[in-house]
């Protein structure tokens, strides 16, 4: 068996978080090393590098906030930034901060077992290397591991398949092509009209239809970026205030301005006609009561039918294109042109409630409704969220018990998303139970590795080894956060959405966001440290 290399905090990714943590700990002065499994940074921002991609909150906003010099030097070209920028600001941060020399590359962590004679872990890779610490930081991501639908022949398909999850590292030429896309999420959405453009044909086979809004991304006007940077102190402070973590205009505060609006139901015809004559279909969902009373959801999903034959000049499309599951369940997703796209006369849209699809043949797609003839077929197929890396990785607590077995009969149960009962010395960024996907990831994973190095700092200072999450205050928490979504529709039954992991089959359902904000979950967290990590044990 080879030896171990030996550290004492290991961090399993190099995306967002991975690297914020590194930098952190090596503040900190705490010998740390990264293990990623790509051969870059960038995480899911290096894998998911399909036409379109692009974050949907502003770049000043979405970028990280521990150091002036970074804020001042990394040039934005655009308000909401595309895949390539995040991914060359991911590249220059880690340049900056001479992050590479603590990461190793190509290293793919296939278990992790903890030791509690002596409180350490050790980690295998796919390749027989070890690795033993005493504390894993799993920065792992939320959503990093695809999920690859099981459609009979697909391994069949004479044309080129694609995986928006894992998109060629060079690109793919899509142009004069016949192109299926399957799937309607934020990341088709986002691809669709980036594609119709380019492509000969294109089907979109859409089993749910998305509820989106029209957004408009802009390169900066000369000079304004500058203007931003020079009051970023100011930025900063108020992300920080703000409940989702971006003050500035984002898809999440969109929502949150609906929650104050008037109630739909309440409206007068001419007030509802008049909203959707004003705001198309943002109009249709700007009301008050569609969080909570799944009536007037419905009522809002009618209204943004209509708005949406106001695009569509095809009516059957048009109708094709109306949701049937509660607005806000699945994350809000914001687009540019995404209706206008099925006006083209290369674009058909294949309503997969109305015949779904039987299989993949040499040729194409077979479906109830008849063939389709493609050259490429893009798989948008979405994520195994939140618990799925770690529950891809063997991760044996105490007694050998392994996480994904908890997860499995218990549901992604977490300590504030933070650690999970039984799994000492496992921190986990951003996991289930903890704002992460429901605000701005960034602010959301900085929150995360300030509390673990504070805490680490802690733990030193009181001579402590071991820190474990006490299993009552896991079930207070989750009885927290499942109260907060309880008069919600996002927990409706219709609601099937990776936030609850109606997307995977057979996973566990449970809310896995904290929907409380921010900011209240930062003083939650803070005043646990505070109380001498309430909730937790010290050993
Ligand atoms: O995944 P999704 P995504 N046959 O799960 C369909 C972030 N993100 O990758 O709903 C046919 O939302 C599935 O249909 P259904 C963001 O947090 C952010 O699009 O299961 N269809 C659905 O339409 C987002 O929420 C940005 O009926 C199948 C789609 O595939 C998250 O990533 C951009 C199918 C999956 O949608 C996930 O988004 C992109 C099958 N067998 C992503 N299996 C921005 O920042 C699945 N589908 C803007």
């Amino acid at each position: 068996m080879t030896e171990a290399s030996r550290v004492e905090v290991l961090v399993v990714g190099a995306g967002f978080s991975g690297l914020c943590a590194l930098h952190r700990l090596r503040e900190l002065g705490v010998r740390t090393l990264v293990v990623e499994r790509a051969d870059g940074v960038g995480g899911t921002w290096l894998v998911n590098r399909y036409p379109g991609a692009r974050c949907d909150i502003e770049s000043i906003e979405y970028s990280y906030s521990f150091s002036a010099e970074i804020e001042q030097e990394w040039e934005w070209t655009e308000t909401m930034p595309a895949q390539p920028e995040i991914e060359a600001y991911l590249n220059f941060v880690a340049d900056r901060l001479d992050l590479r020399r603590d990461i190793e590359f190509d290293t793919e962590i296939v278990s992790m077992t903890f030791d509690q004679d002596t409180a350490e872990w050790t980690l295998e890779t796919a390749a027989g290397a070890r690795y033993v610490a005493p504390f894993v930081v799993a920065a792992t991501g939320i959503l990093s591991v695809p999920l690859e639908p099981d459609i009979a022949g697909m391994d069949t398909f004479g044309g080129t398949s694609l995986f928006t999850g894992r998109w060629p590292r060079d690109g793919a030429d899509l142009r004069g092509k016949r192109i299926g896309v399957i799937g309607t999420g934020s990341t088709g959405v986002q691809m669709i009209p980036v594609v119709a453009r380019e492509a000969d044909e294109l089907v979109v086979f859409q089993r749910s239809p998305a509820y989106t809004l029209p957004w408009q991304v802009r390169p900066f006007a000369p000079g304004e970026l500058a203007e931003l940077k020079s009051r970023y102190g100011e930025i900063r402070a108020a992300q920080r205030a703000h409940p989702v973590g971006a003050a500035r205009l984002s898809a999440f505060s969109v929502l949150l301005d609906m929650l104050v609006r008037p109630p739909l139901k309440s409206a007068s015809a001419e007030e509802r006609r008049r909203a959707v004559d004003e705001h198309g279909v943002m109009g249709a969902l700007n009301w008050g009561d569609v969080f909570f009373d799944i009536e007037a959801n419905r009522m809002a999903a009618e209204l943004y039918g209509e708005a949406v034959a106001r695009i569509v000049r095809d009516r059957q499309t048009a109708a094709a294109l109306v949701p049937t599951h509660p607005f806000a369940c699945k994350r809000p997703i914001i687009d540019q042109g995404y209706y206008e796209t099925f006006n083209r006369d290369n674009v058909t849209l294949v309503d997969l409630r109305r015949g779904a699809i039987r299989s993949v043949t040499p040729s194409g797609i077979d479906t109830e409704q008849g063939h389709y003839g493609l050259d490429v077929i893009v798989y948008a197929t979405g994520f195994d969220a939140m618990t799925g890396a770690l529950s891809r990785i063997d991760v044996r607590g105490r007694d050998g018990v392994l996480l994904r077995d908890v997860w499995a009969a218990e549901g992604p149960v977490s300590y504030l998303g933070l650690q999970v009962a039984g799994f000492p010395n496992l921190f986990t960024v951003q996991g289930p139970g903890s704002p992460s996907a429901a605000t701005n990831f960034v602010a959301a994973l900085e929150q995360h590795v300030d509390w673990i190095v504070d805490c680490l700092t802690y733990m030193r200072a009181h001579g402590h080894r071991t820190i474990e999450a006490l299993p009552d205050a896991q079930t207070q928490w989750i009885e927290h956060t499942t109260a907060l979504v309880a008069p919600t529709v996002l927990v409706h039954p219709s609601c099937n959405s990776w936030y609850n992991g109606g997307n995977v089959p057979g996973k566990k359902r449970m809310y896995m966001g904290y929907t409380a904000g921010l900011p209240e979950y930062r003083r939650r967290c803070d005043e646990i440290a505070a109380a001498g990590y309430s909730g937790f044990t010290l050993g």
